[in-house]
């Protein structure tokens, strides 16, 4: 089949009402989506037509400043593309092809766009059929509506309504992870997916119907089938995020920017897979005496080489691992500025500068913690805990991760029985969504007799303690592990959920370091009592153990650093280890 001609992606649509068990809602949306399109016939006028600005290696990015594009940049940069950035509704009239990384909530998205009076030029250039990338929110806008704080007008391009993951049955909210898709049409920009997992991050999805059958290219299983890309002529958007989906994203991307003349009319091969449970390389960095980035691996915290001169013990480079870690398959990449919680992480700028060297190269979800709190300088000048978050994410971080400062939050929220709206963890989930933002637990193992001993949930342990204790409660602790703190990691997760966390970073003191397995009890308990994703952390020494904690717990993740940066496992070999066992991983 010839490419489609400008127009005809709209040719075969078809013009009729939404189906009979439409509610009225959706008939007015139907009838503003016609509308619309009524209008934008005689707003061509003021179409400006593609290639007045920019050579083939522009590309035009739709960036409303409501959050962090910077991926998306880097990845556009890395297959060797320049930017140009949209500043007027004219601006995307005049485009050769458009990207529109949808970030931030649908209202507030429609609402800027509509303002600008871009809602209107971004819906006639889709509707001329002309060179378009949606990304998430990219893809979500494009329907009709959204229930997400609505519900809410979207640009009605498509018919259906974005609705949330339904978590009653248990589903884990937000969808975070690698799923292989299920192809229907034929859609060029897909062509080289295959069987290949892509990366999703989000709550709300739309759902294929026979009203948007004609739009949908591929589709998801995640609780149940929910659209995974969008195509029509030249116009596509896709759920998941190409610029954080490693190889297989860059390709989708490349496709996008450098297209065939024809388009494939059998779909790729490929069956909707059930999320990948991921792995996770993790780099401890801080600086070391002589004031160098590095990284380094304690046992049980202790990251100092027990020797005459007592050094901080170095690993290697961060992001010369970091990039290693992405070769190698690493589905995250993790940094943990451990020192984060004395040294004030804006004036560590090091550390910034490892993000942004980072995220230039590799094209999997970042995740940045450590000193994540409100802070006054020297000089009287106070930043707040979402202006430390803000210049993580400017620099690359997909997420930042909160230790100490959600443990204060948490206690705070437990004693009061009230959310005060101000802590970070509710702050900064407020701005970038839930699933940006990540708790970093560092639990102790405190041995009891009986639950009875203790007010806070305990758990019967597989081995028992040093005088026999059959029973153990996790005490959280600040500070890089310094200080206890009167709150267990179970009432911690629980209350963190609550305020916003998106997912759960879970390491344990006792197993760090140890390479004797991650503590299945303590995971158990966290990975059952909460609804949000769980990363397994702390203890990983051979394959067998990665097996053993998504055998037996309902963790999504599992998290490890000594193995990797000691070379004495691969993540390849994790991962080969787990597919033999029939544990869904993308390879
Ligand atoms: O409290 O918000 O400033 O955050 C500080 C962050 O730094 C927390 O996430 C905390 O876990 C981390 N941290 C602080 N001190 C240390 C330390 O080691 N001295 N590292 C530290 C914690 C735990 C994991 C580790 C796994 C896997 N490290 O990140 O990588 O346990 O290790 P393994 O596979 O080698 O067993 P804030």
């Amino acid at each position: 089949m010839e490419a489609a001609p400008f127009g005809s992606a709209f040719a075969s649509k078809s013009l009729s009402p939404p189906s009979s068990s439409s509610s009225t809602s959706q008939s007015l949306l139907y009838f503003r989506f016609n509308k619309a399109r009524l209008k934008l016939k005689s707003s061509r006028t003021f179409s400006v037509r593609a290639s007045s600005r920019g050579g083939d290696s522009v590309v035009t990015l739709l960036d409303y400043g409501a959050g962090n594009v910077r991926s998306v940049r880097n990845a556009i940069r890395y297959l060797g593309f320049d930017i140009k950035d949209v500043q007027t509704p004219e601006d995307i009239l005049g485009a050769n092809r458009l990207i529109f990384p949808g970030v931030g909530a649908f209202a507030s998205a429609m609402d800027v766009l509509n303002k600008k009076g871009m809602a209107e030029a971004l819906s006639t250039y889709i509707m001329e059929d002309r060179p378009f990338l949606g990304i998430c929110l990219g893809l979500q806008l494009l329907f009709e509506s959204s229930e997400e704080n609505g519900p809410v007008c979207g640009l009605g391009i498509i018919p259906g309504v974005v609705g949330r993951f339904d978590a009653s049955s248990g589903l884990r909210v937000p969808h975070i992870g690698w799923n292989a898709l299920k192809f229907r049409e034929g859609s060029e920009i897909l062509d080289d997916i295959g069987n290949r997992h892509v990366y999703f991050v989000h709550s709300y999805r739309a759902i294929p119907s026979k009203d948007n059958m004609d739009w949908v290219s591929s589709t998801c299983n995640y609780g149940d089938n929910f659209i995974a890309s969008v195509g029509k002529g030249n116009v596509h958007a896709v759920q998941f995020h190409p610029e954080k989906s490693g190889d297989v994203g860059l390709t989708v991307l490349r496709r996008f920017l450098s297209p065939k003349s024809h388009i494939t009319e059998k779909p790729p091969e490929g069956n909707a897979s059930k999320l990948a449970k991921r792995v996770i390389a993790c780099l401890d960095v801080r600086a070391n005496d002589k004031g160098d980035l590095v990284v380094t691996k304690g046992d049980q915290y202790d990251v100092r080489e027990h020797t005459e001169e007592n050094e901080v013990r170095n690993l290697g480079k961060p992001v010369d691992l970091a990039g290693q870690y992405y070769k190698d398959g690493a589905d995250e990449v993790s940094f943990l500025n451990i020192t984060g919680f004395r040294d004030f992480p804006l004036g560590d700028l090091p550390m910034l500068q490892v993000l942004r060297y980072t995220s230039e190269n590799v094209f999997v979800p970042l995740t940045v913690g450590g000193g994540i709190r409100d802070f006054t300088d020297a000089n009287g000048r106070y930043y707040s805990s979402l202006e430390v978050a803000s210049e993580y994410f400017r620099s690359g971080a997909d997420k930042v991760s909160i230790g100490s400062d959600a443990v204060y939050a948490a206690e705070e929220y437990i004693r009061t029985g009230m959310k005060s709206g101000k802590s970070s963890l509710e702050e900064i989930s407020r701005v970038y969504g839930n699933q940006a933002v990540v708790v970093s637990i560092d639990p102790r193992r405190m041995y009891i007799n009986s639950p009875k001993d203790v007010e806070l949930r305990s758990t019967r342990v597989t081995n028992p303690g040093p005088n026999g204790e059959e029973y153990a409660w996790y005490q959280c602790t600040v500070n890089g592990g310094r200080e206890g703190r009167p709150i267990g990691a179970y009432e911690l997760a629980k209350a963190v959920e609550e305020l916003g966390a998106g997912e759960i970073l879970l390491n344990c003191i006792d197993c760090d370091g140890q390479g004797k397995g991650f503590d299945i009890d303590l995971l158990k308990m966290i990975s059952d009592g909460v609804s949000i994703p769980v990363i397994a952390s702390s203890g990983a020494g051979s394959v067998e153990h990665f097996s053993e904690v998504f055998e037996k717990t309902n963790a999504s993740a599992a998290l490890a650093a000594g193995i990797f940066h000691r070379k004495e496992v691969s993540i390849q070999s994790v991962k080969e280890h787990l597919l033999k066992e029939g544990i869904e991983v993308r390879i």
